[in-house]
């Protein structure tokens, strides 16, 4: 039988289609543009990271759980935060603390069910607030069940999920307890828990990629099938009503399949070169085709390796890839290596005068200067002694909620918690500690107590430390005899109840902050301007957004200043300031050791 002409199609297509009027949905016009920003919640949104292992232990076995997250939401709500950053909540072996999950749709067991995350979620959105979900499938546990099967046999359905390689022939290499000569790792590539990225596995005498610790190894997303299993996990969470992701080092996600050895330069700082691998892009665009496109949702990328200038190329709202990412420049400005070093004043602001030159109104920032892998905030650029923590980290809150991009602040920051006083390797938890002891001290590299004192400055275990809640035992943390992570000594003194109560305190200066931030766009969408970006001591800068001005005055030194304002800076009144100032209106301003100030300009 002959097909119909499409002439004859199209007659009964018009027939047809006066039954069926087609209402074209006129989509929604996008809200007008502030000062070239497309305006968004999660432009708009305060954020605040949650390590649920110490944030609030519910049942007394020790370790926080998500009953003790719900119980906490007003206190959140009160600071006034509106999006939550969950750590991994997923079933997890805990090798790195949920960082290798073993089932990315159950919940921890210690953290608690899937009931009580959905309690927790409720309670989330009937205060107005969101949550986003920690994304971590740059890796998996060796314990996932993708893994289990993958190493069982070259041939195993699973088995091009990760990176298998033979290793290479050792010259020197001795036969093995099997007879056969031992071999070396495919290439160079070293892990970040230290060692060889490379695990060889004897069921099938080939090695695995693992960039961190043994126990995750690395997802191989050139396999569509993984890229699939990892949509369809996200959907998992996004269909629970989950507002997005934290995505775990997403920039590492593709690899060379080759593995060439790294060269000297590569070796220097191996986080640049696993970034930017040969899809990279190519799998966060289809990630944002087959999943967050469908949704409306926040995904902040951390963006180990990324630089500054390669920003746009993921962030660019013509880009469709994540919405923002962590990079590393500000937070590790303190860092030479491994190795703490004082920050600079200067360093820090030409970072962030940086950052406005380079990303405009369609790459959108953030702000953050601690989370869960890096020392307190106060401790590392501010001053913890008992003289300036509390102006300190009260300046500190002044500059993340006053800067440009979204502000992420981290648990316990809104209280001043300190880094804890470390005095052995015991005193530890964490593994990437661990295995840099093993590969540093117990070998010879490092004397122990350059190590130790250099950890007391940089290890991921002073943010780690369980919430100091209350001046009770362990800080009204937990009421089990002994937390997983030792309490910091000083919760007697610093903990959230006392904060709560003192309406000088810095939980309440940051509320005041959070709160001033939301009752000005000028501070969400304004121009940013460092008036005086050589000054070693003073940070001040404008937050400019039409006639809306505003000076943001920090003095990041103990000694008092006085600072001259130039002439073309006219004050109208002080808005808020971290200590009992004048709000007398002069052109030079008399600052005390660790004072900031607002001001509202002409
Ligand atoms: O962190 C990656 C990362 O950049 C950190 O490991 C950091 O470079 C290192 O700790 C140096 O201090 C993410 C998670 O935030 C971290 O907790 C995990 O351990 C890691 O990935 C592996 O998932
Ligand atoms: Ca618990």
């Amino acid at each position: 039988m002959k097909p119909p002409s499409l002439t004859t199609i199209a007659l009964a297509l018009a027939v047809l289609a006066p039954m069926a009027p087609v209402q074209a949905e006129t989509p929604a016009p996008a809200p007008a543009l502030i000062n070239g920003y497309q305006p968004t919640w999660w432009k708009e949104a305060v954020v605040y990271q949650v390590y649920p292992r110490s944030f609030k232990d519910s049942n007394g076995d020790g370790i926080g759980d998500i009953p003790g997250i719900t119980s906490k939401l007003d206190y959140l709500q009160k600071l006034g935060v509106n999006v939550i950053w969950l750590s991994p909540h997923y079933d997890s072996p805990n090798a790195d603390n949920g960082y290798d999950i073993r089932d990315y749709r159950k919940v921890m067991a210690e953290f608690g069910t899937m009931a009580d995350f959905d309690k927790m979620l409720a309670g989330i959105k009937q205060r107005h607030m969101r949550l986003i979900v920690d994304l971590v499938v740059n890796h998996t546990s060796d314990e996932h069940h993708w893994f289990v099967e993958s190493r069982k046999s070259k041939d195993n359905p699973y088995r091009d999920y990760y990176f298998w390689r033979d290793g290479k022939p050792d010259p020197a290499g001795k036969p093995g307890p099997d007879g056969k000569p031992t071999t070396l790792p495919p290439n160079n590539d070293p892990s970040f828990f230290s060692g060889s990225a490379w695990q060889f596995d004897p069921t099938t005498n080939q090695y695995y990629l693992h960039y961190f610790a043994v126990k995750q190894p690395d997802l191989n997303w050139d396999n569509p099938k993984v890229r699939e299993e990892v949509y369809s996990l996200m959907r998992f969470w996004l269909d629970k009503g989950v507002d997005g992701f934290r995505m775990d080092v997403i920039p590492l996600i593709s690899k060379n399949p080759a593995f060439p050895d790294l060269t000297p330069d590569q070796l220097h700082n191996y986080g640049n070169a696993y970034a930017n691998g040969p899809h990279m892009h190519d799998y966060l665009q289809e990630m944002n085709r087959n999943v967050m496109a469908k949704y409306d949702v926040m995904t902040v990328g951390e963006a180990l390796g990324i630089s500054l200038e390669q920003t746009p190329l993921i962030v660019g709202d013509n880009r469709h890839e994540l919405n923002m990412i962590f990079n590393f420049d500000a937070i590790r400005s303190n860092r030479t290596g491994r190795d703490f070093k004082p920050a600079d004043l200067p360093t820090l602001k030409a970072i962030y005068t940086r950052h406005a030159e380079v990303l405009d109104t369609h790459s959108w920032d953030t702000v953050f200067l601690s989370n869960h892998d890096n020392p307190r905030i106060v401790s590392t650029f501010g001053d913890d002694s008992p003289e300036f923590r509390v102006p300190s980290a009260k300046l500190l809150a002044t500059m993340l909620l006053t800067l440009r991009g979204t502000p992420f602040l981290y648990q316990g920051d809104e209280l001043g918690m300190t880094n804890y006083p470390f005095k052995s390797i015991a005193d530890f938890d964490d593994i990437e500690v661990k295995n840099a002891y093993k590969a540093n001290v117990l070998t010879g590299k490092i004397p122990e107590d350059v190590f130790i004192a250099n950890l007391r400055h940089t290890s991921r275990d002073n943010s780690r430390t369980p919430m100091q809640w209350d001046a009770s035992t362990n800080g009204g943390f937990t009421t089990a005899a002994k937390p997983w992570l030792a309490e910091n000594p000083n919760y007697t003194q610093i903990n959230a109840a006392a904060e709560v109560a003192d309406s000088n305190s810095i939980y309440n200066y940051t509320a005041k902050l959070i709160a001033l931030r939301r009752a000005h766009q000028a501070f969400v969408y304004g121009d940013y301007k460092d008036i005086d970006p050589d000054n070693k001591s003073i940070f001040i800068y404008t937050r400019t957004l039409g006639t809306e001005r505003y000076l943001v005055v920090l003095n990041f030194s103990p000694g008092p200043v006085a600072y001259t304002l130039p002439t073309s800076v006219k004050i109208n009144s002080l808005v808020m300031s971290n200590l009992d100032t004048t709000s007398l209106i002069t052109s030079t301003l008399n600052l005390a050791g660790w004072e900031a100030r607002i001001y509202k300009l002409q």
